[in-house]
């Protein structure tokens, strides 16, 4: 029979069964629920609430804390055993599907995301049992040999999932329920996604990023390449346009951060302040309050959305109906100036 390790060389992805007793993976989610429950009561809001915004926290966070010993020890053996060598541990994330934010995260090769620093693999750890239903991993087994293509910006609004529906991901890839304690080791350049979560169920996993001690990387990896608005640049957009439209809508002209661009918008909404352009005040004034609760989230506890729901909101309900009056001005103020004799 073939190994854990050879399966994973020769397919890409590999599972690991019982990696660790139930129990204990039952505890550690304890410990992670209990900072999360901190968490959101940090940033003045529900845990209901938190969660639909947040979905992924990175190391080093308050919500890693509790496991970060845990993974380079634990896991670390565990993998050097598996793997025949030692491996070093680069990152560890923390990703979550609930109820609240219950999406697929579409198809896409890890590597792509960090071609500055490639890690080789990842060991998807469950924290729940995860069937069919419940946000499952599913990846395209040998994929890991096929080019490694730009990253995916699945933040985009009106992003359509083609990997996911092409014939050979319908043809080809394989799902892979686990149970919690189990673990899923996969190559940086497999193509993979999980699924939208239709059980609603609570589905965490610990998924860490390794490299074997004699990885090389592979020698090309693409360059990202932003979109319009997407996972790389609406932060910055996002903050230019806020300040731009309180500055233009409202001759209200102030220097500050993002949060408070957010506030400010947060009032004009509120008290319902004549907008220059048509925008659903409940539908706007909820992405800002959303947005406001990321952008904490991301400071205080290096937390973010792993399945871009926040930003492409906040574009729908705001950003995209602003930006395009603001252009509008812009294209009549310049005609006023080619018009002067
Ligand atoms: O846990 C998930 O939902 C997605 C994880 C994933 O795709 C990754 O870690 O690369």
């Amino acid at each position: 029979m073939e190994t854990i390790q050879e399966t994973f060389i020769k397919k890409g992805v590999s599972v690991v069964p019982r990696l660790c007793p139930r129990h204990q993976a039952e505890s550690i989610y304890q410990k992670i629920f209990e900072q999360i429950d901190h968490c959101a009561r940090e940033v003045g809001c529900d845990i209901e609430r938190y969660l639909s915004n947040v979905s992924r926290w990175v190391d080093p966070s308050p919500v890693t804390q509790s496991i970060h010993t845990w993974a380079n020890v634990f896991l670390k053996n565990r993998l050097n055993e598996i793997m025949g060598q030692e491996v070093e541990l680069k990152k560890t994330n923390i990703i979550s599907k609930t109820a609240y934010a219950s999406r697929a995260v579409p198809c896409h090769q890890d590597i792509s995301y960090s071609p500055d620093q490639p890690y080789e693999f990842s060991l998807w750890f469950a924290l729940h049992d995860v069937t069919q239903n419940d946000g499952v991993m599913e990846f395209l087994p040998y994929s890991h040999h096929a080019e490694i293509a730009s990253a995916v910006d699945f933040w985009q609004p009106n992003f359509i999932d083609k990997v996911a529906r092409s014939s050979a991901w319908r043809k080809n890839s394989i799902h892979l329920p686990v149970q919690a304690g189990d673990a899923i080791l996969f190559d940086s350049r497999i193509w993979h996604r999980s699924a939208d979560s239709q059980s609603h169920h609570l589905r965490f996993a610990i998924v860490t990023r390794w490299c074997r001690a004699d990885y090389k990387p592979p020698p090309h990896i693409p360059e990202k390449i932003p979109a319009d608005f997407g996972m790389w640049n609406c932060g910055q957009l996002t903050e230019a346009l806020l300040k731009q439209g309180l500055e233009t809508c409202f001759q209200q002209a102030i220097t500050a951060d993002l949060a408070t661009y957010i506030r400010a918008w947060n009032v004009k909404l509120t008290q319902r302040e004549k907008i220059p352009f048509p925008v659903d005040f409940i539908h706007a004034k909820q992405s800002l309050d959303d947005l406001l609760i990321l952008q904490q989230a991301s400071v205080l506890h290096n937390g973010g959305d792993a399945q871009g729901i926040v930003y492409p909101k906040l574009w729908t309900h705001l950003l995209e109906p602003l930006s395009k009056w603001l252009n509008k001005i812009k294209t009549e103020q310049t005609s006023i100036y080619h018009d002067r004799p």
